[in-house]
């Protein structure tokens, strides 16, 4: 790892100096940022470390500023480690990317950026609580540095490949205990709580929420809330961990023998037309065509199983397949589970057009060397978008509502996994360790 991060932190510097060059500045600061308090409370929220600070430097704690001009031999880690015996503070122990910085501990966050301001200089600053270091005459940084940083993010280096590698491999072991546990009858919270068990985290560790749910409530879509239910026949399991602030995102679903036939047959297909989708991530391929292919795989199996009628052709030309599958088939994801620059057409920050047929996509950039992305495919029966098509007379037509109506009560399905573009084929980070 060490090596790895080495080689990181070198090639990510020496962006951020040419960055610094083509906005005529001489310093960049990023700050990791102090967690805010609840409204009208003195509880802090669970603190989140500014990505761009961890996109240097590993520790994710509160309050360093890291510091980065030319003609140094490393940057600056300004690392704060407060006088506090009410908190635990951040230490000094992790050691495979601490010669990569010099180092300087402090304590005193109100006195430092006067120490360590170079004024009459033009700085910049990346940080969510800005003030003291502008009061020295940083500027915050333009949209122009967040823009081009944004675009070296997508593509991941080595390194950040194998952090994401290491928090698929935490992801799948409390995977592989949730889908026993599921098959022992346990209950949504159970199951919740092992996962977290499993992969060691507490919550404010996991890269979002996770998403454990049964039968009908697998078919909303954010299901929030892990209840003391039981499952009938069918399980979601969307749920990540997390690796040096790198983050994985999975989704698996699964069946027991209660589950309908064509429940069943609509989860192995569904399953198979992932693994298509996850060979075609390719450098050069628009994310867009993918979601297009997704559209028309749902269409045929929808035909196939005869949830609908008619022919693919139809049922894509009246938007059918949204009303199944109306989310998009994935995004970037690196430090933040939906990472950035996924419209981003080039470093200035230009963003691609949305295409009239999706106009609610997020993802529509071009794939690229070392793009990490999630492909997760999914068809659910949602009531409230089961009854728009019920209301329009010809989409009505197209709907087996019979067979729609037996399925309903199993919710959904949705398959994703995190997977590397490379010129010489495709990686998938999360197979590897879960079937
Ligand atoms: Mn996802």
């Amino acid at each position: 790892m060490k090596d790895l991060f080495q080689q990181h932190i070198l090639e990510k510097t020496q962006q951020a100096l040419a960055i610094l060059d083509s906005q005529k500045l001489d310093c960049l600061y990023i700050e990791s940022g102090f967690p805010e308090n609840y409204y009208l409370d003195d509880q802090p929220m669970l603190f989140k470390s500014n990505p761009h600070f961890l996109y240097f430097c590993p520790d994710d704690g509160q309050g360093h500023i890291l510091k980065i001009e030319a003609g140094q031999a490393k940057p600056k880690l300004y690392f704060y480690q407060p006088n506090d015996f009410w908190h635990e503070v951040s230490s000094l122990t992790d050691s495979f990317w601490q010669d990569s910085f010099d180092i300087h501990v402090f304590n005193e966050s109100q006195k430092i950026w006067p120490e360590i301001a170079n004024k009459g200089r033009r700085m910049a600053v990346i940080s969510p609580n800005p003030g003291h270091a502008v009061e020295q005459g940083c500027d915050p940084a333009s949209n122009a540095v967040i823009q081009q940083l944004n675009w070296y993010r997508s593509s991941k280096t080595a390194y950040e490949i194998e952090c994401i590698r290491e928090a698929n491999k935490r992801a799948a072991t409390g995977h592989k205990k949730a889908k026993a546990l599921f098959l022992e009858g346990a209950s949504e919270i159970a199951i919740f709580k092992e996962f977290m068990n499993q992969t060691g985290a507490r919550e404010a560790d996991l890269p979002y929420n996770s998403i454990v749910a049964f039968d009908e409530n697998a078919s909303i879509l954010h299901y929030q809330t892990p209840k003391q239910k039981t499952p009938h026949a069918t399980f979601l399991i969307d749920a990540g961990a997390r690796y040096k602030g790198y983050c994985s995102d999975i989704t698996r679903t699964h069946v027991n023998d209660n589950a309908h036939p064509v429940f069943a047959a609509l989860l192995t297909s569904l399953d198979l037309i992932q693994k298509d989708l996850c060979q075609e991530v390719a450098v050069g391929v628009e994310y867009v065509e993918l979601q297009r292919k997704a559209f028309s795989k749902i269409a045929d199996l929808l035909i196939e199983t005869k949830v609908a009628f008619g022919s693919a052709e139809e049922l894509v030309a009246k938007n059918i397949p949204f009303t199944f599958y109306p989310h998009g088939l994935g995004h970037p994801i690196g430090l933040q589970v939906h990472d950035v620059g996924g419209k981003q057409l080039n470093p200035q920050g230009d963003i691609c057009q949305q295409p009239s047929d999706f106009p609610f996509l997020r993802t529509l950039r071009t794939i690229k060397e070392n793009d990490v992305v999630t492909i997760e495919p999914g068809l659910y029966f949602i009531p409230m978008l089961l009854e728009n098509l019920k209301v329009d007379p010809h989409c009505n037509k197209l709907l087996n509502w019979k067979l729609v109506e037996e399925l309903l009560p199993f919710g959904g399905i949705r398959i994703e996994d995190n997977v590397v573009a490379r010129s010489a084929g495709p990686e998938n980070l999360t197979r590897q360790f879960l079937s």
